[in-house]
């Protein structure tokens, strides 16, 4: 009886993803919820003493979710002999500070280079062979192209998730993410021996198959490639996609992602968390080879789609200013918007990003890098999460209906800010978004520091929340709208508190709603229309 009971306090399935509407949600203890998170530096979770240091950091923070690694060089120092030391005792510490943990999978590759693999498998490179250039050169980058390198790989990976199959019955850790930024430097692809006889043979089915049967949303470089061919079923890499470098990286991409493949399916028949892979961008205008290339890219998502199938998620690491043109490009019917990476932890305009990417892309998740640094909860992270804490359960209620818009200025590659207001129809009403008060003159660089959500929760009412947005609602059908009532206030617990009425000056005498430029606020707003 006491084993039954047991059973029942665990009984909550591990944490997966689940479709709503158009978004895909993580589920946590048959719970959406929405991951407000940060990751750590490199380094901070490779010891516990460091670990420790950080949580009151971290707790300033407002993260709900940390992003630590997994160093394969130290959970198997020797081959076949785990040591999950420091692994338990960052659950132990996780779940003391009540935050969850996404796990870093430093295996084989971690941002193009493999120096997270153990000694024993850096010192043998007749066992596990080098990626090499052109020129023959090998390099510190495992090939892919090695039978026991994904062997080796793939038995550690299992290890780790059968560790944490019977260690986190808590669910302390949401889900995994399978190696970092893969991508191949300095050069295009591998030309190791391997890999050579690899590019002469015939591209897998699986591929052209997958082509085929996708060709009406097909990205345009790989489509324009493959159909300059003739649209081929079988034939080399240069046969079917014409001997170039493009070529060469969609060929390694494919030999990356069947890698990622195997070990990621390795992992989830020990135990199935989510799994994903992350994505270090491309610069515009530099070529295959110049950045690190076949990663799971925008222009290579036709490759990696079908090379991968068992990857849940394709993520976004952000570096640059034009993160909502990025971001748009990864929330997709088969590609749910996930935030891992980017530099916006220390970022005046970190706030207005999350308020976009979970606003209008149904991000199930926003987690900026360097967590460590934000080290008081005056910078702008840690004022959003704390609205989008208490907004979560509306918004996942929400999130895949079409009843909820975000908003921020889109920045150019060159940091160009579009300050122009933005319009959108919800339900019966037309709202257009500004990102100042009509009687205010600001700096792009403060236009880009606003952004925010709309969620419409009935059919004259919404739920406004974010900072400096002003908003001006008109009827769809060329109705007059007034507003009936606006409320600033929080959710605590989930319940409604109000706090100030907002009327005269503040609603610009009725003209609009806006929210403070000082603060994330959260408005309530009934509407009417009047002829
Ligand atoms: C990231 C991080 C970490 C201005 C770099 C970003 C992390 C890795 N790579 O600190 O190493 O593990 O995934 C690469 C993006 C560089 C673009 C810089 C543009």
């Amino acid at each position: 009886l006491a084993a039954v009971g047991l059973g029942a306090a665990q009984a909550a399935t591990p944490p997966y993803l689940r479709k709503q509407g158009s978004a895909t949600q993580l589920i946590v203890d048959d719970q959406p919820f929405l991951l407000l998170g940060g990751e750590l530096h490199n380094s901070s979770a490779s010891s516990l003493d460091y670990l420790e240091s950080l949580w009151p950091a971290l707790a300033a923070a407002e993260v709900n979710t940390v992003l630590a690694p997994v160093e394969w060089d130290q959970i198997e120092p020797v081959e076949g002999r785990f040591d999950f030391t420091v692994l338990d005792g960052m659950l132990k510490q996780a779940r003391a500070h009540n935050t969850r943990l996404v796990l870093l999978w430093f295996g084989a590759w971690k941002n193009s280079m493999s120096t997270y693999a153990p000694a024993w498998v850096k010192k043998d490179t007749q066992r596990f062979p080098r990626a090499r250039t052109r020129a023959g050169v090998p390099q510190e980058i495992l090939t892919p192209f090695a039978p026991a390198t994904l062997a080796a790989d793939s038995a550690a990976f299992r290890a780790l998730l059968s560790h944490l199959k019977q260690a986190d019955t808590r669910h302390t850790v949401l889900m995994v993410q399978v190696e970092n930024e893969i991508g191949m430097l300095p050069e295009v692809r591998d030309y190791s021996a391997a890999a050579n006889a690899a590019w002469r043979a015939p591209v897998p089915a699986a591929l052209t198959s997958y082509l085929a049967a996708h060709k009406a949303t097909l990205q345009p470089g790989v489509r324009a490639a493959w159909e300059a061919q003739g649209s081929r079923t079988g034939g080399s890499w240069a046969e079917v996609f014409g001997d170039t470098i493009e070529t060469e990286e969609i060929f390694q991409a494919w030999h990356y992602a069947a890698f990622v493949e195997s070990l990621t399916a390795a992992g989830k028949a020990a135990y199935p968390l989510p799994m994903y892979v992350n994505v270090a961008l491309n610069r515009p205008g530099k070529r295959p080879g110049e950045y690190p290339s076949a990663g799971p890219l925008p222009h290579l998502f036709d490759i990696w789609k079908p090379g991968a199938p068992s990857v849940d998620v394709i993520a976004i690491d952000t570096y640059f200013p034009n993160f909502m043109h990025w971001a748009r490009q990864f929330k997709r019917p088969d590609n749910p918007l996930f935030v891992p990476e980017g530099d916006q932890a220390d970022r005046a305009d970190a706030g207005a990003d999350a308020f976009y990417a979970i606003g209008e892309h149904d991000a199930f998740g926003f987690s900026p890098f360097a967590i460590d640094d934000v080290k008081d909860g005056k910078y702008s992270l840690p004022q959003a999460y704390r609205v989008l804490k208490q907004l979560s359960p509306v918004i996942n209620q929400h999130q895949g209906n079409g009843r909820m818009h975000g908003f921020k200025a889109p920045m150019s590659y060159e940091g160009v800010v579009d300050t122009a207001p933005q319009m959108v129809n919800m339900g019966g009403y037309t709202l257009k978004v500004s990102f100042n008060a009509p009687w205010e003159k600001l700096e792009p660089s403060e236009v880009r520091n606003r952004g925010g959500l709309v969620i419409q929760t009935g059919d004259d009412e919404f739920i406004v929340a974010g900072k400096g947005l002003t908003i001006n609602f008109t009827g769809a059908d060329g109705a007059q709208v007034g507003i009936e009532k606006a409320v600033e206030g929080s959710y605590q617990n989930g319940r409604w508190r109000e706090g100030r009425w907002m009327n005269g000056d503040e609603t610009h005498q009725g003209r609009h709603i806006g929210l403070r430029a000082d603060a994330y606020t959260i408005q309530r707003v009934k509407l009417y229309r009047y002829r």
